[in-house]
């Protein structure tokens, strides 16, 4: 929901960024300390993107996701406690432990799904907006997905389908400069949002570290959506400030990127950015931005300490969701 005042608006989206920082600041030390039983790729860094389009969401909407998942559950109103324990592979994970950090879902909030499938979300957002459409719900499908997924050939078959049928879709590619650990100028031919602009699909550029600009986008995109104008393209610029797994460097021979850069990119956080500017404007002093991050972070630490304490599924549960399983 979307609160009418402007100041509780502006500090629910500094609410939002602060959970995911939070969060993955969490999980990061867990992977550091061995505690996760597989990989993460941590949003840290991206968090204007999923909050500044999940602000502007109703319940009804239905998101799709990416293997850098967490942040798009959480600002769609996932479960953290429920996150954790999924990430931990726990029975009272979100997906019963089933699925891991890359596929946290909970359908009834409409998150279709973090995707270990480049590209996959494209679809399945969709064919959500295919089914908005013939409900008549004025339900938009929203999809997340990396710079590196524009390359992939179901974009244009998205783009084609949504403009033919003037489908109800927002794709919001988060271009933050790699896919996995190549820039994007060795695998992005051309503009990300030029790519609509062949099939009639309105293409935009904004900043994605400035989770207004952000929000403001997408509700224009959104508008257009509702009324039946069908879908838009948002190009998201940002960068990820962790690398693209968790542990990356016992592995990488070379480094992909310089120190000079990820510094540069500190320099705009998009958390501590929109934190600075709620004190210019003097919706918050820095003692209450402090203060909120200080709640937040011991909410975050709660869930993850009780969910870390809960049991892992009975091995005899292991084929439940295969077909043919008894
Ligand atoms: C179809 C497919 N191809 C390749 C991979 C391996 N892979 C995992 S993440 C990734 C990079 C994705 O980059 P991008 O879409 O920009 O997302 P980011 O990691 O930057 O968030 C690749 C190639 C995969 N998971 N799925």
């Amino acid at each position: 929901m979307i609160p009418n005042d402007p100041a509780a608006r502006s500090i629910d989206l500094l609410r939002g960024m602060l959970t995911i920082r939070k969060a993955e600041e969490r999980l990061a030390r867990d992977f550091k300390a061995g505690a996760l039983p597989g990989p993460v790729h941590l949003y840290i860094g991206q968090e204007a993107v999923a909050v500044g389009v999940c602000a502007q969401l109703d319940a009804r909407d239905w998101i799709t996701s990416t293997h850098r998942g967490h942040g798009h559950f959480l600002a769609k109103g996932g479960d953290p406690r429920a996150m954790f324990a999924e990430v931990y592979g726990r029975s009272t994970g979100i997906c019963g432990g089933f699925g891991g950090s890359m596929h946290v879902a909970d359908v009834s909030k409409g998150i279709l799904g973090a995707n270990g499938i480049v590209g996959g979300g494209i679809a399945l957002a969709s064919g959500a907006a295919l089914a908005a459409q013939l409900d008549g719900a004025q339900r938009v499908g929203v999809c997340f997905f990396g710079d590196g997924a524009a390359a992939q050939g179901v974009l244009s078959e998205a783009l084609n389908l949504a403009a033919l049928w003037k489908l109800p879709l927002l794709l919001v590619c988060e271009n933050n400069g790699f896919s996995e650990f190549s820039p994007s100028s060795g695998v992005i031919a051309g503009s990300i949002a030029g790519r609509a602009e062949p099939f009639g699909v309105p293409g935009r550029q904004v900043d994605g570290n400035d989770v207004e600009a952000v929000a403001e986008a997408t509700a224009e995109a959104l508008e257009r959506a509702r009324g039946g104008a069908g879908a838009t393209l948002i190009e998201a610029a940002t960068y990820r400030i962790h690398g693209h797994v968790e542990g990356e460097h016992a592995f990488l021979k070379t480094q992909y990127r310089a120190d000079e850069e990820i510094e540069r990119w500190r320099g705009r956080d998009p958390v501590a950015r929109f934190a600075a500017t709620l004190v210019e404007r003097g919706t918050l002093d820095a003692a209450a931005v402090e203060a909120l991050a200080g709640e937040i972070e011991a909410a975050v630490e709660a869930a993850a300490d009780s969910a870390a304490e809960d049991p892992y599924p009975e091995p005899a549960e292991l084929d439940r969701h295969l077909l043919g399983a008894a």
